[in-house]
This record gives C-alpha cells, structure tokens and sequence, in this order.
C-alpha cells in the first residue's frame, strides 16, 4: 500500500520507513504536518496515513480529521495514529478525531503488517462499494446518482466567472434496435454509444436506460452545442457492427447552460426541454 507516515523523529520515521517498505509498502516519510497534509490532499492514491501525535505546523489530531475528510468525499484513507504513551486518553481522542487504528510506537514488524493487511480490507470493501453505488455496470459511466453529486457541486461552485454547460441525450427509437435485433444487441448499441461519449470533454454520465448527459465545466451554450452536434454526427456516421449486420442509430440532443444561482435540478430541466424540442421536431439534431 502507499503509506504517508507523519514522525517529528528522523531515526523514527527512518526505522518505520524500513519496516513498512521491508513488508512490501510504498512509504512517503514526512517529519512536517503541513508537507504531508499536502501531499494527501494532492496524491489520488494514498491508502493509509499513519501519523504520531505531537509534529510540527499541523497536528496529528487535524492530519487525521483532514484524511478523514477526503474520505467522506469519496476517497478512502486509513488513518492509524501512533504515539509513544499507552494513554488511552490518547487513544480515544485519536478514534475520535477519525483514527481508524491506533499504534503504540515502536511498532512489532509482524502486528504492524497484520494491521495494515486489515487496512488493506477495508479500504478495498470501501471503495468496492463506492465504484458499486457511483458506477453503472452495464457502460462503466458515472451512474445518475454520481452525476448529479458532481454536476450539483459543480453548480454550487459556479458564480459566473466561467460558463457552465449541459448536454442530454437520448437514443432515437431504440425500442425498435431492441425488437429488431434483441435486448443484447440493445446492450452492445448503449456500450458503444457510451464509448463515443467518453471520448468527448467533459464528464459523461448514463443517467436513465438510453439516457445520456455530459457536463461541461468552462463551457458556454453555444460551444457546448457545437460539441452535441459533433456526436450526434460522430454516431450518425458510424454504424454500430453486431454479429447479425451493422444497426445505424441516431440521438436526440438537448442542451443548457447554468445561471449563477440555478439548481442543478432547473439545468437538467432546461436540457430535457430542449431534448423534447429535439424529439418533437423530428429526432437526430440538437437543440439548445
Ligand atoms: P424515442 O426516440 O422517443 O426516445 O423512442 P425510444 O424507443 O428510444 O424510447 P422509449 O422510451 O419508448 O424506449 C426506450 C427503450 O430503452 C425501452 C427500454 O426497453 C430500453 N432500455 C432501457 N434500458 C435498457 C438497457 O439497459 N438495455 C437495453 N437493451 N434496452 C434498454
Ligand atoms: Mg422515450
Ligand atoms: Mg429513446
Ligand atoms: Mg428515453
């Protein structure tokens, strides 16, 4: 695992370090709390943060409520506090400010591992269920749930100093690819769609069974509509190949763009309007 380990000692951190590193671990040593808060704000892929108490410009008490945190945001660390007293006044208050685990340093090589193998479950089940209730199995997209947490956000943060854009989409007709060609054809047209749109910019997102939508952060209404008109010819061109013959499908597009303030709910609303003006008015193009 990728540990931050947090030790105002240079001969601790070094003898840690050497364990962690002889058990199989990838260590970043710090002997400052600002240096390794930093670094797990910015390093995507910390499992554990192991950190004593007393270290200098920023606690071990505030490292473990910052990884604790990030983890609420949906990226999982495990936060072991170590110190050198068997306080269990320090224990509670390290569970308490987000430790998952409490050491007494020096650490024993063989319990520090079988720790940090129970770390390794944990945060494995942590993210499996994250990927499970975030992703949608069929495309590998962002699922509905997902895409509004970040598009939400994303409104939230919005105050007019960037544009912001929406696009929805939805498959013309393809009830009749699934009576025609059958259900798993179905499948394979909504995987192949997905795989057009991941190519674009943005964040992509299946947000219903043929519905589609792709949030463009810095985009204004009119670029974003140039970039639904170039997938809706991108699928149009390309008929998709299945084992019976190739299916042409074509998609209806509806975008919007953000007013400071709206809701991300009023934006998916604009989009949807204008992705039934786009149906009404005969399907294959894009409104905005
Ligand atoms: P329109 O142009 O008005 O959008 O017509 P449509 O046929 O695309 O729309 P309708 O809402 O009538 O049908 C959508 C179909 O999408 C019906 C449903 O069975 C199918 N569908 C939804 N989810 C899946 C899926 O995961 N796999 C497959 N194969 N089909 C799906
Ligand atoms: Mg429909
Ligand atoms: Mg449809
Ligand atoms: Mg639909």
């Amino acid at each position: 695992m990728r540990i931050v380990l947090v030790d105002p000692s240079r001969i601790g951190l070094k003898l840690m370090t050497k364990m962690l590193v002889d058990g199989g671990h990838c260590v970043l040593p710090f002997s400052d709390g600002a240096a390794a808060l930093e670094c797990l704000r910015g390093d995507e892929d910390i499992d554990v943060l192991m950190t004593s108490f007393e270290i200098p410009n920023v606690s071990g008490l505030e490292l473990c409520w910052e990884a604790r945190l990030i983890a609420n945001g949906g990226r999982p660390i495990y936060v072991v506090a170590m110190s050198s007293s068997h306080d269990r006044d320090r224990l509670i208050e390290a569970l308490d400010s987000g430790a998952d685990d409490f050491i007494t340093k020096p650490p024993i090589a063989t319990e520090l591992y079988a720790r940090l193998r129970a770390a390794e479950r944990m945060t494995h089940a942590q993210r499996e269920l994250i990927r499970l209730a975030t992703i949608d199995p069929l495309t590998d997209l962002p699922n509905r749930r997902e895409f509004f947490e970040r598009a939400g956000a994303a409104c939230h943060r919005a105050d007019g100093s960037e544009p912001l854009s929406m696009v929805m989409f939805d498959i013309d007709h393809f009830k009749a690819v699934n009576d025609t060609w059958g259900h798993d054809s179905g499948d394979v047209v909504l995987r192949v769609v997905a795989a057009a749109l991941r190519r674009c910019p943005g964040h992509p997102a299946r947000i219903g069974g043929e519905e589609f939508a792709l949030l463009l952060e810095g985009w204004d209404l009119l670029d974003a509509y140039h970039e639904a008109e170039r997938l809706r010819l991108a699928l149009q061109e390309r008929p998709i190949r299945l084992p019976m013959g190739a299916v042409a499908i074509t998609v209806s597009l509806g975008v919007a763009e953000h007013v400071p303030g709206q809701s991300v709910d009023l934006l998916l609303k604009n989009a949807d309007v204008a992705l039934y003006a786009a149906k009404t008015s005969g399907r294959n193009r894009a409104i905005a």
